[in-house]
């Protein structure tokens, strides 16, 4: 492998492009893309930056000028290309779900092992400097101790009947929409933040629209447009969480609140140049800055003075430049792998065992 892992990405849409601009500013090169025909591959190549286009995914993978395959394709699609990737030796850097069904993500994660390839999964909310300082402060005993963790993930981006996209059809996007797809986001990041460890899920799921339009005719829509949740942890804590794509006017909004007996933690990532903490003397809104943040998670992933927000680009930026580190052997702290690809395929499992059965569910504990 060249001392600079080179790229190849899989699929060219928007996240397509966020994965080209993260690898570019973490200075690599785009050896090949590849999408869903050569044609189309060929007519992104300039927009994402790659030297070439290839024939297929397959042709990508098998390239010897490609070290990280990037899989940013339909979900449906995860599962078949990373088991390439990985039986071809590459490190993988795969899109959430890692795969549609948890059989094949608890497969994923046990060749990755053997195979000994470095794995990411695009956690990116994890990467906010803001959310590296909570952790850092949460960890160290800062919030005391937590007892109540809760927030939403809410967005707009299928607001309308005519709203509509693969993720809407559970062959393409799976069987959970609105939490596998931003759902997981928020419990990746709460367990990430906090040290917590959800241990059983209470779910309600609902749809705004029963039918969506798609190419001009109605049909029913059988994924969820929300859903609501209540969890317990492993130290104690209890929480609650509101997920949805249909609430209009919130455009990403991942919000949280980690409340604890000394202090609370919150940030949302519409605004994620501050970060609240409040305390019942106290309140104080943290501007983000390498001079501001005081511990060394907020100060290493704080690479602009406080006034000049770093966004979601940037967050993705600084996972790919970690995921990076990892192939050329370094350990990155806190790099979503893999392992927590399976976590959130597992916790999507239990979200809809438990709107179906309306009942509590356990976490099962994993195989691998
Ligand atoms: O992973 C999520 C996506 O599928 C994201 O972080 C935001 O919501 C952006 O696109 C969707």
């Amino acid at each position: 492998m060249s001392s600079t892992p080179r790229a190849g990405i899989i699929g060219t849409g928007f996240m397509g492009a966020v994965h080209s601009h993260a690898v570019r500013a973490a200075g690599s090169t785009i050896s090949a893309v590849a999408a869903s025909s050569r044609a189309a591959a060929e007519a992104a190549t300039g927009r994402l930056g790659a030297m070439a286009a290839a024939e297929s995914p397959e042709a990508l993978i098998a390239r010897d000028d490609v070290d990280v395959v990037h899989i940013c394709t339909p979900n449906s699609t995860h599962a078949d290309l990373a088991r390439k990737a990985i039986a071809a030796g590459k490190a993988v850097i795969c899109e959430k779900p890692l795969a549609t069904r948890f059989e094949d993500a608890s497969e994923l994660t046990r060749l990755a092992d053997q195979a000994g390839v470095v794995t990411a999964v695009p956690f990116v909310y994890r990467f906010y400097p803001a959310v590296r300082e909570a952790r850092d402060r949460i960890l160290d005993g800062g919030a005391g101790r937590l007892w109540l963790l809760h927030g939403s993930y809410l967005q707009d981006w299928l607001a309308g009947a005519d709203a509509t996209n693969w993720r809407v059809d559970p062959k393409l996007g799976g069987g959970s929409r609105a939490f596998g797809d931003i759902g997981v986001h928020w419990c990746d990041l709460m367990e990430f933040t906090t040290g917590h460890r959800i241990t059983r899920i209470m779910a309600r799921t609902g749809r705004a629209y029963d039918k969506r339009e798609t190419r001009g005719q109605l049909s029913a829509v059988a994924t969820e447009d929300g859903a609501t949740l209540l969890f317990d942890t492993d130290k104690g804590a209890t929480g609650s969480l509101v997920v949805s794509q249909v609430s209009p006017g919130r455009k990403n909004r991942l919000w949280f609140s980690f409340d604890g007996t000394e202090a609370s933690f919150s940030f949302n990532q519409e605004s994620p140049d501050t970060l609240h903490i409040g305390r019942t003397d106290s309140t104080s809104s943290v501007p983000v800055g390498p001079q501001t943040l005081t511990t060394p998670g907020g100060r290493h992933y704080a690479k602009l003075p406080a006034g000049h927000p770093q966004g979601y680009q940037d967050s993705f930026n600084a996972f790919v430049a970690d995921a990076y580190a990892a192939v050329r052997g370094q350990k990155p702290e806190g790099l979503p792998t893999f392992h927590d690809g399976l976590r959130a395929a597992l916790l999507t499992e239990a979200v809809v065992t438990s709107a179906r059965e309306e009942s509590w569910i356990d976490l099962r504990v994993p195989d691998s």
